[in-house]
C-alpha cells in the first residue's frame, strides 16, 4: 500500500492520485518513489488503457516540497540536478511517452512542477477555482519538469514568458480561453467528467491515440517531411491492428465498434 499516494485500476482506467493534502501535494522523495511504482503499473499492466491524474484535498500539487529544501546537508552543497534527474525528469518523460493517453484532472492549485506535470499529461481539465502558477521565478529558479519545453508549446512564447518571469496566477478559466488545457469545469463536476472521459477513451483504439499522441509530441521538432514519413510507418503499423480492422467492420455493419487496445 502507499502512503503518498492512491493509485486504483478499474474499467481500464488507472487513476494515480497525490495525495500529500497537508502540502498541498508537494513532492518528497518518498512521494517520488511511489509516483514511479504507480507509473511502472500503468506503463506495463495491459488492463490499464487509460491514466488519470491527479490530487487529494484542495490542491493538485505545489511542486518540490520546499521544507525537504531548508538544510544544507553535511555531504555537500545541495543539487537540484540531481533531483531533476532522478525524481521530475523520469516522471514526466513517463507521461510523455506512455503508449496510453493521460488525463489530468487539476483539482486546485498546481504549482511549480505541479503545473509542468499538468502541462505533460495529454487532456487537462481543471476545476473552475484552480490556478496554474509558474512559482520558479519567486525562487530564483527556472519552469523545470519539461516546463520550459511545454509551455511555450501551449501557449506561445509571449504568454509563456509573462506568466514565467512574473509567476502570476493564472486562473483556470483564463488556462482555457488561452488554449493552455482543454477544458475547465465546475469544481463540483471535474472528477465525474474527467472518468467518464477516461472510461471512454479506454474504450478507443489504443495504440492509434498512442501513436496519434507520440507524433503530435514529436511534431513541433521534426521537419515536415520526416513528419510525413513517421505519419506513414504509423499508418503502416496501425493498418495492421485488430482495432482498425475491427473499426471498419464496425462502421460497415453499421454496429458499435469493440475495441480490445490493439
Ligand atoms: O528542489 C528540487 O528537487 C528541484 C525541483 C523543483 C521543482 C519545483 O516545484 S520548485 C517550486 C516549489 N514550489 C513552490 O515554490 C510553491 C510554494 N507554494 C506556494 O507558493 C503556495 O503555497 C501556492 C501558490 C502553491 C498556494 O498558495 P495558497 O495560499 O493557496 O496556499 P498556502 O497557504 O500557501 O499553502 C497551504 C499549505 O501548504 C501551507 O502550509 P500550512 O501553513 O497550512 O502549514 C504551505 O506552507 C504548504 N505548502 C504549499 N506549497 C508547499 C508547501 N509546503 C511545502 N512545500 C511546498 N511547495
Amino acid at each position: 500500500a502507499f502512503a503518498n499516494i492512491m493509485y486504483t485500476v478499474e474499467d481500464g482506467v488507472a487513476v494515480l492520485t497525490l495525495n500529500r493534502p497537508e502540502t498541498l501535494n508537494s513532492f518528497t522523495v518518498a512521494m517520488h518513489e511511489e509516483v514511479r511504482v504507480a507509473m511502472n503499473d500503468a506503463r506495463t499492466n495491459p488492463e490499464v488503457r487509460c491514466l488519470l491524474i491527479t490530487g487529494a484535498g484542495r490542491g493538485f500539487c505545489a511542486g518540490q516540497d520546499l521544507n525537504d529544501r531548508t538544510v544544507q546537508s553535511d555531504a555537500g552543497p545541495l543539487d537540484l540536478g540531481e533531483s531533476v534527474e532522478k525524481y521530475y525528469n523520469p516522471f514526466v518523460r513517463s507521461i510523455m511517452t506512455l503508449d496510453k493517453p493521460v488525463l489530468c484532472a487539476v483539482n486546485g492549485v498546481a504549482a511549480g512542477a505541479g503545473a509542468s506535470i499538468a502541462l505533460a499529461c495529454d487532456i487537462v481539465l481543471a476545476a473552475r477555482s484552480a490556478k496554474f502558477v509558474q512559482v520558479f521565478c519567486k525562487i530564483g529558479l527556472i519552469p523545470d519538469s519539461g516546463g520550459t519545453w511545454n509551455l511555450p508549446r501551449a501557449l506561445g512564447l509571449p504568454r509563456a514568458k509573462g506568466l514565467a518571469l512574473l509567476g502570476d496566477k493564472l486562473p483556470a478559466e483564463q488556462a482555457e480561453n488561452w488554449g493552455m488545457i482543454w477544458r475547465c469545469v465546475d469544481d463540483d463536476a471535474l472528477m465525474s467528467e474527467t472518468m467518464e472521459l477516461a472510461r471512454y477513451l479506454a474504450t478507443q483504439p489504443t495504440r492509434g491515440l498512442a501513436e496519434t499522441k507520440r507524433l503530435l509530441n514529436e511534431s513541433f521538432s521534426t521537419p515536415m517531411h520526416q513528419q510525413m514519413e513517421n505519419e506513414k510507418y504509423a499508418m503502416r503499423r496501425l493498418g495492421q491492428s485488430h482495432d482498425y480492422r475491427e473499426g471498419v467492420a464496425a462502421f460497415l455493419d453499421k454496429r458499435p465498434p469493440v475495441f480490445r487496445g490493439d
